[in-house]
């Protein structure tokens, strides 16, 4: 069985949004088309607490892009997004725009990460710190799932850890390239993670080539 897995297709990541990945907008109109073309549709959602440990905001003398130590791991600070019942946190559905609203009707399953406040969550299979688990995997396994079309955002951030988190568990994974927008802290951040997937055994592909 095969499944795509849409990654954060939420409006804070979309240009407007409070944590705004470059051009997001133009990966709806792929996932709108895709979804056509799969039996079974899932996709992941940043969701945090108001005092999520990630936003800057929760740290004196902080900003955006900084990168503190959070309970022993590396965390780049983030402006608050993607707050638990926000507008910014919903499926793309941007004001007056109608070509960039998610079609949600046949996400099947969707599955919350980001939701302790004290660690963050790249990865829809566990937080950063690898120690909770969100059910994502026993949810595929209980569909028979063994292949993974992957898409999203950011590239550099959610996409990228999903991606070797599902890698690690097994999945055959393909990555739909022009479905992928990064965040690019570093300009190369989303062509080294593009790099890094491959590497690890994701095969690239564009939508065009999804049959
Ligand atoms: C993401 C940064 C913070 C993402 C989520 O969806 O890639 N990036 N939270
Ligand atoms: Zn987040």
């Amino acid at each position: 069985m095969k499944a795509l897995l849409l990654v954060d297709l939420q409006n804070d990541f979309l240009p407007g949004g409070a944590l705004p990945v470059p051009q997001g907008d133009e990966v709806i109109p792929v996932a709108n088309r895709l979804m056509e073309k799969f039996e079974l549709v899932i996709a992941t959602k940043d969701w945090h607490p108001a005092n999520h440990q990630s936003f800057a905001a929760m740290h004196a003398m902080r900003k955006p892009g900084d990168v503190i130590q959070l309970h022993g791991l590396s965390q780049v600070l983030w402006p608050i997004h993607c707050v638990q019942g926000s507008h910014g946190a919903a499926f793309a559905c941007p004001e007056g725009r109608q070509a960039e609203r998610l079609n949600t009707n046949k996400i099947q399953q969707i599955t919350y990460k980001g939701t302790h406040p004290e660690v963050d969550s790249y990865s829809g299979f566990f937080d950063n710190g690898q120690r909770t688990n969100t059910g994502l995997d026993d949810y595929l396994r209980v569909k028979k799932v063994e292949e993974l079309y992957i898409m999203g955002l950011a590239t550099d951030y959610c996409v990228k850890y999903t991606t070797l988190d599902a890698l690690k568990l097994s999945y055959r994974c393909f990555l739909i390239t022009d479905g992928c927008r990064g965040v690019n802290l570093q300009a190369d951040d989303s062509e080294k993670a593009i790099r890094e997937m491959q590497q690890k055994g994701a095969t690239l592909i564009t939508s065009d080539q999804v049959v």
